[in-house]
């Protein structure tokens, strides 16, 4: 991969966006801007699902938790007429629903049937994968020890499969007191979106109290989880701050936060949107890193890097790590009464490719 300087796109109000001053640094200003960044093919198909569902249905379309964890992602799609709810039994009964990429328990999927709706399933395939490594371990009676943070949707759901036989880790000095059955029936499996780094020093802690502990057939955490903090790695060891655009719940997001501590990022920000950078994060600052999480449009980082260049860093290299081309078709019930046939893949001039 080599690395390449952009060229940016003017401001679209010419001086509206000027809110941070250019002020003098020692050397030269600059961005590092990290590629993978952004949309992951798990959003990118679920944000489509909404839509889709909006489009053809026609509003509302209720969506079960946010679709992805980003707060743009979902004022956008309130604005087109998707309404989220926290639980199926808020949804009227005979409506859509759309389950989040995060995934749900069989319960979950069951509550909404009991109550007549309509579900389109827009769960990540990659999170569907871990789903089905939970069941098959559970159906071997292994004991599963889940690494991932309490409470958040996706870790849940993945319980959710076989609650009798999992136990949650939340850290690596969890694996030094987690207790278990049988030593020689265990097996780690994981949310996809923790950091790389640090679930694996989990699994080394476990592994030496439990060396008969079972890895997932392959990674759980996915691709994008992985290029994002590799790209973020490589950004972070030049830069003297790095700002991160995502939300603050999603986990991968500020998986990038730490990571660019941890590589050598002298400062690391998180936000939502570029008006929350503030002007002495710049202060002395002469290379800035940029990336987003799996959940965030890529419109606002050109907004954080118009903003930034406004502020004298309009020299923006990207330091590209990996290529990403995967796609995912949409979900089978809106393929099914989109076109009337399951195995479609065009949808609206869109075509998704099955991974
Ligand atoms: O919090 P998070 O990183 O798991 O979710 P976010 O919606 O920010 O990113 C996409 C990741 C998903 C849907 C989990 F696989
Ligand atoms: Fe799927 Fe990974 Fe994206 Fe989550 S972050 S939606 S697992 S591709």
């Amino acid at each position: 991969m080599t690395d390449e300087t952009i060229s940016l796109p003017m401001p679209r109000i010419p001086g509206a966006r000027n809110r941070l001053k250019d002020t003098p640094v020692a050397g030269r200003k600059r961005v590092l801007l990290a590629a993978p960044r952004g949309y992951c093919a798990g959003v990118d198909r679920a944000v489509i699902a909404v839509e889709k569902a909006l489009e053809h249905y026609g509003a509302p379309v209720y969506v079960r938790k946010q679709i992805v964890h980003n707060i743009h992602v979902v004022s956008e799609l309130e604005k087109k007429g998707a309404i989220f709810v926290e639980e199926v039994d808020e949804v009227p009964t005979g409506s859509h629903i759309v389950f989040s990429a995060h995934g749900v328990s069989p319960a979950v999927v069951q509550g909404a049937a009991d109550r007549g709706l309509q579900a389109i399933d827009a769960t990540c395939p990659l999170v569907t994968k871990v789903h089905r490594e939970a069941v098959r371990f559970a159906r071997d009676d292994f004991q599963i020890l889940l690494i991932g943070h309490e409470g958040h949707e996706e870790v849940e759901g993945t319980a959710g499969e076989a609650p009798e036989h999992t136990t949650l880790v939340g850290s690596p000095d969890e694996a030094d007191t987690v207790v278990v059955k049988d030593p020689d029936r265990v097996v780690w499996l994981s949310q996809t979106t923790l950091s790389v780094d640090e679930t694996m020093e989990t699994v080394r802690r476990l592994r030496k109290r439990f060396p008969n502990l079972q890895d997932p057939p392959s990674d759980d955490i996915c691709y994008a989880t992985q290029n994002r903090q590799v790209a973020i790695k490589k950004v972070a060891t030049d830069a003297d701050l790095v700002i991160v655009v995502g939300s603050a719940n999603s986990s991968n997001s500020v998986r990038l936060v730490e990571v660019a501590l941890e590589y050598g990022a002298k400062a690391a920000y998180r936000v939502d949107y570029a008006s929350e950078v503030k002007q002495e994060w710049l202060d002395g600052v002469e290379t800035v890193g940029v990336t987003s999480g799996a959940s965030v449009p890529e419109e606002l980082v050109q907004e954080l890097l118009e903003d930034l260049a406004a502020a004298g860093y309009g020299d923006v290299t990207q330091v590209k790590t990996a290529e990403e081309d995967l796609m995912f078709s949409l979900p089978k019930e809106l393929r099914k009464d989109i076109s009337g046939r399951t195995d479609a893949r065009a949808i609206g001039g869109r075509v998704r490719a099955t991974a």
